[in-house]
């Protein structure tokens, strides 16, 4: 029982990060999960999947009228992705802060795209813009009983 863990318990924020095809086909899965985990962040989920049209169309349905929305189904169901969740105070906005700018080659060096792709349109990672669609996009993505609740070794040297 760690009582200085349950008193922030309301701070918790779940992201959906999503390792897209391009992530995949050029084996940065490890490189990526690392930098989640090393930054001390909790993963509850983890899965490669094959996403399929309906699901991408879900995801990303706010994009609908963008002009480049079909390309980027296609992209998304052209091959495996590695779906996550992972689990933290402030995760969401540090999370996309470790992603970097949605442009490649606008984003920082240091940051996964920043560092690791040069185009949108293979921008390699996917992460969850707010808390709310944080939940949301878990519950699209992941089916109850995968998600794993449990309490990191290291938790106590993260969090005081
Ligand atoms: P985000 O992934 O940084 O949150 P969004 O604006 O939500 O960026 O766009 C979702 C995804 O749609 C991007 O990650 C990228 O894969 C794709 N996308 C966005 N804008 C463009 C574009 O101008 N051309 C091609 N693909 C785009
Ligand atoms: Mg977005």
């Amino acid at each position: 029982f760690l009582p200085h863990l349950v008193a922030s318990l309301e701070q918790v924020e779940q992201t959906y990060i999503m390792v897209k095809p391009d992530g995949v086909q050029r084996g940065l899965v490890g490189e990526i999960i690392s930098r989640l985990e090393r930054k001390g962040f909790k993963l509850t989920g983890l899965k490669l999947f094959q996403c399929h049209k309906e699901l991408a169309e879900e995801h990303y349905k706010d994009l609908k009228t963008k002009s480049f929305y079909p390309t980027l189904i296609d992209y998304i169901t052209s091959g495996p992705v590695v779906c996550m969740v992972w689990e933290g105070v402030g995760v969401v906005a540090s999370a996309r802060k470790l992603i970097g700018s949605t442009n490649p080659l606008q984003a920082e060096p240091g940051t996964i795209r920043g560092d690791l792709a040069v185009q949108t349109g293979r921008n390699v990672v996917h992460g969850s813009d707010s808390p709310e669609n944080g939940k949301r996009e878990t519950a699209l993505w992941f089916k109850e009983g995968e998600l794993c609740e449990w309490t990191p070794a290291q938790a106590p040297w993260l969090m005081e």
